[in-house]
C-alpha cells in the first residue's frame, strides 16, 4: 500500500506545533520573567516609598525648625533687656517676690513639659522643652510702651505710676516696668483705664489687682520695687490680651511623637493645654543647647572633652550650664529628630542617635515600639540662631 502522499510545500518540522514540555518551558521562563519584572518593580516602588518619606520629614523638620527660629528670635520682644532677665511679680505673700511668666527665654534640659511641671523637672536624659515669652507687637498701631514722667519710688497702689502718653494701656493689662540700672523689672496689674494727671497720665495699680485670677500688685502699703524705685526715665512695657507666654515639646503620648506648642501663663504649663497645637508629626526629638560668652572674646567656646567648663550649656553628657553672669544667651542650638511613622520591616538596627546631651536610642528600644516588626528610619535637622547680645534672655 502506498504511503499518504504529503502535501507539497510543508514539511514535518511545520507540522509538529508545541509539546507539552515546550509549553511548560515557555510559561516557566515568562513567570520567572514577570516576576523579575515585578520583584524589580515592586522595590522600586519600595525605594521611592522610603524616599518620599523621607522628603516628607525633611520638609516637616525644615518647616517646623523655621517656626522655632522666629519663635526664638522674638521671646523677650518688649522686654528682653531686663536686668538678670528676670521680670518679677507678687509672691502673694508679704514683700516677696516671685519670677514673672513673662522670661524671655527658658530652656528645660531633660523635660517633658507636655506632662512635667518645671519644679518637677529633674534634668534627666530625655526631651529639652523650652518657653519664650513676648509682649503685644507693635501691629497694633501704638508703641507698646511709655515713659515715667516722675519717680515711682513704691509698687504700693498709693504711689502714682506716671507716664507721657497713655498709649494702649487699659483695665486688664499687665505692665512691666523696666530700667536697665535696678537689680530687675517689676510686673504690675493695670486695674483701670489710664486717667489724666501730673502732667501725663497715671497708670492706675490697685492694691491686690489681678488678671485672669493671678494676683499681681501686693495688698495696700506693700513694695516690690527694688531698692531704688524706678526712676524718670524708666520704661513701662505694656503687657497686653495679644501678649503670650508659648511653650514648645514633644508629645510623646501619640503614635508617632509630635513637636508641639501652646500658651499659658499657668505655673504649670503642662496643666493648661487648651490651644495645643501640632507643629509637626513625627518628631521623636528636640534637643537645645544654647551658649553665652562668659569671657567676651567675642567667641563661644566649645570643648566637648571638657563639656563643663566650655561656653555651652546641655550640648554634651554630664554638660552644665555655664555661669553668664551679665553677658547674656548669644546663641541657641536646636536640633529636631523625626521618624517615618512606620517601621522598616527590612532594617533590624536603626535606632535614634545621640543628640546634644541626650544619649542615643537603641535598636531593641525601636523592636518594643514596633513589637518586632522593625526599626524606624530618621531624619535629623540642626540649626544654630544667632542672637543678638541685646536680647535679655534667661537660661
Ligand atoms: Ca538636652
Ligand atoms: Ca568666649
Ligand atoms: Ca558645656
Amino acid at each position: 500500500m502506498a504511503a499518504p502522499k504529503r502535501p507539497q510545500g510543508v514539511s514535518p518540522i511545520d507540522q509538529a506545533g508545541l509539546t507539552l514540555i515546550e509549553l511548560m518551558i515557555g510559561v516557566l521562563l515568562a513567570s520567572v520573567f514577570i516576576s523579575g519584572l515585578f520583584y524589580l518593580f515592586s522595590g522600586q516602588k519600595k525605594t521611592y516609598t522610603q524616599q518620599h518619606n523621607q522628603m516628607t520629614n525633611h520638609q516637616s523638620l525644615a518647616g517646623a525648625m523655621q517656626f522655632l527660629t522666629r519663635q526664638i528670635r522674638r521671646g523677650g520682644t518688649g522686654f528682653g533687656g531686663c536686668p538678670n532677665s528676670q521680670a518679677k511679680m507678687w509672691s502673694g505673700s508679704g514683700t516677696d517676690t516671685k519670677v514673672s511668666p513673662y522670661v524671655a527665654l527658658q530652656v528645660y534640659n531633660g523635660c517633658d513639659l507636655t506632662t512635667t511641671a518645671p519644679a518637677s523637672c529633674s534634668g534627666n536624659d530625655g526631651v529639652d522643652s523650652f518657653t519664650i515669652a513676648y509682649s503685644d507687637d507693635a501691629a497694633v498701631g501704638t508703641l507698646p510702651a511709655a515713659r515715667l514722667i516722675a519717680d515711682a519710688l513704691t509698687s504700693d497702689s498709693a504711689s502714682p505710676i506716671r507716664v507721657r502718653t497713655a498709649g494702649n494701656f487699659q483695665a486688664g493689662d499687665r505692665m512691666i516696668l523696666w530700667d536697665p540700672r535696678r537689680e530687675w523689672c517689676t510686673m504690675l496689674a493695670v486695674t483701670g483705664n489710664p486717667t489724666s494727671g501730673g502732667g501725663g497720665f497715671e497708670l492706675p495699680h490697685a492694691a491686690g489687682g489681678s488678671v485672669d485670677s493671678v494676683v499681681y500688685n501686693p495688698t495696700g502699703g506693700l513694695n516690690i520695687f527694688p531698692s531704688s524705685g524706678y526712676g524718670v526715665g524708666a520704661l513701662v512695657v505694656r503687657i497686653g490680651p495679644r501678649s503670650r507666654v508659648r511653650h514648645f515639646s514633644i508629645d510623646s503620648s501619640t503614635n508617632p511623637p509630635r513637636l508641639v506648642t501652646w500658651t499659658t501663663e499657668a505655673a504649670n504649663p503642662s496643666a493648661n493645654k487648651g490651644d495645643l497645637e501640632v507643629l509637626a508629626d513625627g518628631v521623636e526629638d528636640m534637643q537645645i543647647a544654647w551658649a553665652c560668652d562668659v569671657d567676651g572674646d567675642g567667641d563661644l567656646s566649645e570643648t566637648p572633652s571638657s563639656p563643663t567648663t566650655d561656653e555651652w550649656a546641655f550640648a554634651d553628657p554630664g554638660d552644665t550650664a555655664p555661669t553668664c553672669g551679665d553677658a547674656r544667651i548669644s546663641a541657641v542650638r536646636i536640633t529636631l529628630i523625626a521618624r517615618q511613622p512606620s517601621p522598616d520591616m527590612e532594617n533590624q538596627t536603626s535606632y535614634r542617635p545621640a543628640a546634644e546631651d541626650r544619649a542615643a536610642g537603641s535598636p531593641a528600644a525601636d523592636q518594643v515600639a514596633t513589637n518586632g516588626m522593625g526599626t524606624f528610619v530618621r531624619s535629623t535637622l540642626t540649626t544654630v540662631v544667632n542672637l543678638p547680645n541685646v536680647a535679655g534672655l534667661k537660661q
